[in-house]
């Protein structure tokens, strides 16, 4: 199994993680999607990491559908609820962390203009995404149930990246500021070896 990617997508580092959790060998190709000569565009038309090529010759993309696969093949451990509905529900709340690291990638990219050339109402609104989705995920952890309960799930692996991915990218800095439960959880999930592994340098 190759897995397409680069070092300091969060996208790519949760299929790294699970992949090193379930204990599934997997070749990392680095690729990063915007570098020239890039061959990203041969696995997934949109052009954009992780991809996973199986070692039968087909390649998943997005994200969510990696981490499906990667279920549907049955390795220990699992990181999804048995129950069809419940299983929806967690996978909601990685949807959210996933649409926090969206905005948080928009905010890097818009940064990266020219002062002049930045969209004001555009950064506080994706500003407002990373806030809004960051409260609700304090709410779930707390909640201890489909986030930070006893077994690890695809929505704590998807979480933990996120956050990684905003202190890397120093995004709302002060996100740890009245969120203590979420400060614990990635504290917890980045002393664990597959996070240890997979941290952006
Ligand atoms: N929804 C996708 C997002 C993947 C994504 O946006 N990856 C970024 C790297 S962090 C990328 O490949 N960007 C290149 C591009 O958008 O052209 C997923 O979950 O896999």
């Amino acid at each position: 199994m190759k897995l397409i990617g680069s070092y300091t997508s969060p996208y790519v580092r949760k299929i790294s993680v699970i992949l090193l959790e379930k204990d599934i060998p997997f070749e990392f190709v680095n690729d990063p999607p915007t570098s020239a000569g890039s061959k990203v565009t041969e696995f997934n038309p949109l052009g954009k990491v992780p991809a996973l090529l199986t070692d039968e010759g087909e390649v998943f993309y997005d994200s969510p559908i990696i981490v499906q696969y990667l279920e549907l093949l049955n390795i220990a451990p699992t990181l999804l609820p048995w129950e069809p509905l419940e299983a929806l529900r967690v996978k909601q709340i990685a949807a959210l962390a996933d649409g926090v690291t969206d905005a948080a990638v928009a905010l890097v990219l818009e940064n990266r203009r020219d002062a002049s050339q930045r969209n004001e109402q555009w950064l506080i609104r994706q500003r407002g995404k990373v806030l809004r989705g960051l409260d609700q995920l304090e709410k779930y952890a707390s909640e201890g149930q489909r986030l930070n309960g006893e077994s690890l799930n695809v929505a704590d692996i998807s979480v933990a990246c996120t956050l990684g991915y905003l202190n890397f990218r120093h995004i709302a800095p002060g996100w740890c500021v009245e969120r203590p439960t979420l400060i614990k959880l990635v504290e917890r999930l980045f002393a664990r070896e597959s996070f240890a592994r997979t941290r952006p340098s």
